[in-house]
């Protein structure tokens, strides 16, 4: 090969090696970001667990189960837990008012019976989307006594616009004075 051959081969294999190496350079990068988002959702999912899934046949709901229609509404439970079950279907809330004490956890465990729908309550963070055949549940506390609106806001029909309950949040010790062992309470007038 002549000298010029040689001059112009050494070139081109400088231009390839530093072309690679910058190719490797990012390669590595891509690499150390991929470890870092494994790391990063390993490390956030195991401090906040998405919630665990609870099924429930809705064809069933009202024959039998928490949520036939004797159970529905605010329960002090054995252990003295607050528990509202409610069920959401086109276009109402069953019961259509609920009873929630004040400064006292409430766990709310809900279902649809034929679309999706959802609920938000004004002026707390109760916001859920109810599917049918799974269970919703969640564990809020209501701070100031007082009613609120509770708007279904998943679109779920011609209907979807009236679809609307309202929960009436009582003073603790009013809420205990009303609450009987056993009894399911709610705000829907008799
Ligand atoms: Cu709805």
């Amino acid at each position: 090969m002549s000298a010029l051959g040689d001059h112009v081969a050494h070139a081109s294999e400088a231009v390839a090696e530093g072309a690679e190496r910058r190719w490797a350079i990012v390669v590595m990068l891509i690499i150390g970001l991929l470890v870092v988002m494994v790391i990063f959702t390993g490390v956030h999912w195991a401090a906040m667990p998405p919630s665990r899934v609870e099924t429930v046949d809705p064809r069933t709901l009202h024959i039998s189960g928490e949520f036939v229609e004797n159970n529905l509404g605010t329960a002090v439970e054995a252990d003295g837990k607050v528990v509202v079950r409610l069920i959401a279907q086109q276009y109402s809330f069953e019961p259509q008012c609920l009873v929630v004490p004040a400064g006292v956890p409430v766990t709310f465990r809900a279902t649809a019976t034929d679309a999706i729908h959802g609920f938000v309550v004004e002026k707390s963070n109760a916001n859920v989307m109810l599917v049918p055949g799974f269970v919703a549940t969640f564990t809020t506390t209501f701070n100031k006594t007082g009613e609120r609106l509770m708007p279904c806001h998943e679109y779920c029909g011609t209907g979807h616009e009236a679809m609307w309950g309202r929960v009436q949040v009582l003073d603790a010790n009013e809420f205990l004075a009303k609450s009987k062992a056993g009894e399911r309470m709610s705000c829907v007038p008799r």
